[in-house]
C-alpha cells in the first residue's frame, strides 16, 4: 500500500440551471480516476462542488422572484439538484464545496487582501466589453469579430471604477510553464493558449464589480465584489482550509495533483490560476487537464439551445454504471465527442451485454452446471490456448495502468475489453460442453474454468473504477471474496482452486434498440414541453402572509423613454390613491394593450427607481422558458374581481 496522496478536483458548476449530461461528464471521469487512484492504495482527496455567485445567477433569481441564495440553494440541495446528480451517479467525491459557504467567503476576503497587501491588486477603471453569460471582461482587442471569443455572443461596454490583479507580472513564468512544463495537457491546448493569450500579451485582469451585489463584497471597499472568477478558482484550495479553520489539509493534500476542466474554461485554469499561486506564494498544481466536450448534433450542449440531455433519464432507464461506462468507454477523454441515443445503446448491447455480462453468465452456468458450482482443487496443465489467454489476463494491468495514468479512460477500457473478447473466443475454441461430455476430461475443463474465472475476476478489480456496482454483483457471482484489489489483479492465479460461483440476475439487460429509440424520442420531447424550474425550498405560511399581492387595474400604460425594457403603468390599487409600477415587459406587450386589465400586483416590496423613475411593487406575471427563449404573460384576473382585493 502506497501513502501517497491524490488531490483531483473538477470544475465547480454553475448553477444557474440543472446540470445535463455535460456535465455529469467531467465529474463521472474524474470519479474514475479518484477510484482507480484509491485502488492502488492512494490517500485520495476527490473535490467538487458549486460555483454560486455573479450577475447571471442574480438575474435569473430576480427572474424567479426569489432571493440568489434562494435559487442556488434549490439547484443544488433541492430534488433532482446538484447533490442528488451526483448521488445518482454514484460520485465519491470526499468533499462538496459551495462558494456560499461561510468558510469559502472569508477565505475569498482574505486572499483578495493578500494580493492586495502585497501590490499585486490596485484600484484602476475598467473600461472594456463584459460577456454577461461567461461573466468575462475582454478587452476590445481579445474579441473575435467584436464578439465574446469565449461563446461568440455579443459583449456590452463596460466602465467603472474596479480592482485589477497584475496578470501581466506572470506573463513570462505563464509561459515558460505552459511551454517548457507539462502542466497543462493535452498538449494541442497549449498552442490555443499562448497564441491566443500570450503572444497578444497578457494585460491586468479585473478582479472586481460594481454593478451588482451578488458575489463576496471585497471587506475593506464594500462597494466591490470579487470577480467571480478569482472566488471561484480558490475554491480548490479553501476547501483544503487555506485560509480558513474548516479543515487543514493544505499541507496534506496542495498541490493538487490534476484539475480536471473543460476546454473552455483553461485559459482560467493555465493562465489565471497559475498566476494568482504565485502572487500568494502557492506552490503550482502539477497539472491542469482540458477535457473536450459532448456535442449533440455537431453543436455543444446547452440550455439556451435548448438540447441538452438528461442523465436522470438515463440513468434511471438503463441503469447508473452502464451510464458511466458509456461516457468513459465512449470518448476520448480529450477531444470532443457526439452524444447520441444509438451510441449509448449500441455500447450498452456490445460491450457490456453481449462481451461481459454473456462472459461471466456462460461462465458461470458452466460452472454450475459441469461442477455444481464449485471448482475442484485439482486441474491439468495449461495448453498453449490457456497461455494466450491467461498470459494476456496477466499482463493486463500493466497496459491499464499505463492509460490510465495518461488519463486514456476509453483505451483502459479498450484494454480490458481486448482480454474480454479473447476470454469469449477461449469459451468457443474449447468448447467445454464436448469437455463436459467424457469423465476423462474433467480435469481439462476445470482448468478451462477456472482460467475463466480467474480472468474475469482480474477483469473486474480494473472495472472497479468505471461501473462500481456491478463489478461487487459479479465479484459475487465468481465467488472472489475478498480478492478485488489492485496487488490481486497483477498476477494470473490468485483464485483459489474451489472456487465456488452462484448464479446471480442478469447484470446488463440486452437493450432493444428500435423500441427504446422510439421511446426516448417520445420521452425527451415531452421533457422538452415541460422544461419547468425545480421547487423552490418551503417557505412559512406566515412568510407567505407577509406579501401583500392585490388585483388592481390599469388606468394608464406607456412606454418608457430611452429603455426598451420598461412600461410605466399607473394602477388602480383601491385605495383611492394611484400607484405606479415599472415593469420590463416592453418585449411582451405594447401599452395599449393592457389598457383597462385586470391584473396582480405585490405591493409592499420597497420602493425602487429605474431610469430615473419611481416603481412601487411589482406585477405579477408567469415566466417559462422554452427552446432556450423566455416566455412571459402577465396574470390577469377576472374583470369582475374589484381593485384592492388581495390574493391569499
Ligand atoms: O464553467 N460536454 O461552470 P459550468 C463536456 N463555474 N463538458 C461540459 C459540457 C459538455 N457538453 N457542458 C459543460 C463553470 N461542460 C465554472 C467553473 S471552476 C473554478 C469554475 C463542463 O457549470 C464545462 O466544460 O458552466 C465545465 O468544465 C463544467 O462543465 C462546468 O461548467
Amino acid at each position: 500500500m502506497s501513502n501517497e496522496k491524490f488531490y483531483i478536483t473538477t470544475p465547480i458548476y454553475y448553477p444557474s440551471d440543472k446540470l445535463h449530461i455535460g456535465h455529469a461528464y467531467c465529474t463521472v471521469c474524474a470519479d474514475a480516476m479518484a477510484r482507480y487512484m484509491r485502488l492502488r492504495g492512494f490517500d485520495v482527496m476527490f473535490l467538487t462542488g458549486t460555483d454560486e455567485h455573479g450577475q447571471k445567477i442574480e438575474d435569473k433569481a430576480s427572474a424567479a422572484g426569489v432571493s440568489p441564495k434562494e435559487f442556488v440553494d434549490s439547484i443544488v440541495e433541492g430534488p433532482r439538484g446538484v447533490r442528488d446528480l451526483w448521488k445518482l451517479m454514484n460520485i465519491s467525491n470526499d468533499r462538496f464545496i459551495r462558494t456560499t459557504d461561510d468558510y469559502h467567503v472569508a477565505a475569498i476576503q482574505k486572499i483578495f487582501r493578500k494580493m492586495y497587501d502585497n501590490g499585486d491588486i490596485y484600484k484602476g477603471k475598467y473600461v472594456g466589453k463584459y460577456c454577461k453569460p461567461c461573466e468575462s471582461f475582454w478587452t476590445e482587442s481579445q474579441l473575435v469579430d467584436g464578439k465574446c471569443p469565449d461563446c461568440g455572443r455579443e459583449v456590452q461596454d463596460a466602465e467603472e471604477e474596479a480592482y485589477f490583479f497584475r496578470l501581466s507580472k506572470y506573463a513570462d513564468r505563464i509561459r515558460d510553464l505552459l511551454e517548457n512544463t507539462d502542466f497543462l495537457e493535452p498538449r494541442s491546448r497549449v498552442h490555443e493558449m499562448v497564441n491566443n493569450f500570450i503572444e497578444p500579451g497578457l494585460e491586468d485582469l479585473c478582479v472586481s464589480r460594481t454593478s451588482f451585489t451578488w458575489g463576496i463584497p471585497v471587506d475593506f471597499d464594500p462597494g466591490h465584489v470579487v470577480y467571480v472568477w478569482i472566488d471561484a478558482l480558490s475554491n480548490y484550495i479553501t476547501a483544503l482550509g487555506y485560509m480558513n479553520d474548516k479543515y487543514d489539509d493544505m499541507d496534506k493534500y496542495w498541490p493538487a495533483d490534476v484539475h480536471f476542466v473543460g476546454k473552455e474554461i483553461v485559459r482560467f485554469h493555465s493562465i489565471i490560476w497559475p498566476a494568482m499561486l504565485m502572487s500568494l506564494g502557492l506552490p503550482l498544481p502539477k497539472k491542469v487537464y482540458g477535457h473536450g466536450w459532448l456535442l449533440l448534433d455537431g453543436g455543444k450542449m446547452s440550455k439556451s439551445k435548448g438540447n441538452v440531455v438528461d442523465p436522470y433519464l438515463l440513468a434511471e432507464r438503463y441503469g447508473v454504471d452502464a451510464l458511466r461506462f458509456f461516457l468513459l468507454r465512449e470518448f476520448p477523454f480529450g477531444s470532443d465527442g457526439n452524444f447520441s441515443n444509438e451510441a449509448l445503446i449500441s455500447r450498452i448491447n456490445t460491450d457490456l451485454a453481449n462481451s461481459l455480462g454473456n462472459l461471466v453468465s456462460r461462465t458461470v452456468s458452466m460452472v454450475i452446471k459441469y461442477f455444481d458450482g464449485r471448482l475442484p482443487e485439482s486441474y491439468g496443465g495449461q495448453e498453449p490456448l490457456d497461455q494466450e489467454l491467461t498470459g494476456a489476463a496477466g499482463s493486463l494491468r500493466g497496459a491499464y495502468q499505463q492509460q490510465m495514468d495518461s488519463y486514456s479512460f476509453q483505451s483502459a477500457l479498450g484494454e480490458i475489453f481486448k482480454v474480454i473478447a479473447r476470454a469469449n473466443k477461449f469459451i468457443d475454441e474449447t468448447e467445454p460442453w464436448r469437455l463436459a461430455k467424457d469423465e476423462a476430461n474433467r480435469e481439462r475443463l476445470a482448468r478451462v474454468m477456472y482460467d475463466l474465472l480467474e480472468t474475469i475476476r482480474i477483469c473486474t478489480v480494473l472495472l472497479k473504477p468505471f461501473i462500481p456496482d456491478s463489478c461487487q454483483k459479479i465479484f459475487g457471482q465468481i465467488g472472489a471474496g475478498s480478492l478485488t484489489s489492485w496487488d490481486s489483479a497483477g498476477e494470473f492465479g490468485a483464485l483459489p482452486a474451489d472456487t465456488a460461483v452462484q448464479k446471480g440476475d442478469v447484470i446488463f439487460p440486452r437493450v432493444d434498440m428500435e423500441q427504446e429509440l422510439r421511446e426516448l424520442e417520445k420521452l425527451t420531447s415531452h421533457q422538452e414541453e415541460n422544461n419547468v424550474p425545480p421547487v423552490l425550498p418551503e417557505v412559512s405560511i406566515d412568510d407567505f402572509a407577509k406579501c401583500d399581492i392585490r388585483v388592481c387595474k390599469v388606468l394608464s400604460c406607456e412606454n418608457v423613454k430611452k429603455s426598451e425594457k420598461l412600461l410605466k403603468f399607473t394602477l388602480d390599487d383601491g385605495s383611492g390613491v394611484p400607484r405606479q409600477i415599472l415593469s420590463g415587459i416592453a418585449k411582451y406587450y405594447k401599452p395599449e394593450e393592457l389598457m383597462g386589465k385586470t391584473v396582480a400586483a405585490i405591493l409592499n416590496l420597497p420602493a425602487r427607481k429605474m431610469m430615473g423613475l419611481d416603481s412601487n411593487g411589482m406585477l405579477l406575471s408567469a415566466v417559462r422558458e422554452s427552446g432556450g427563449q423566455e416566455e412571459l404573460r402577465l396574470i390577469m384576473l377576472d374583470d369582475s374581481i374589484p381593485a384592492g382585493s388581495r390574493l391569499c
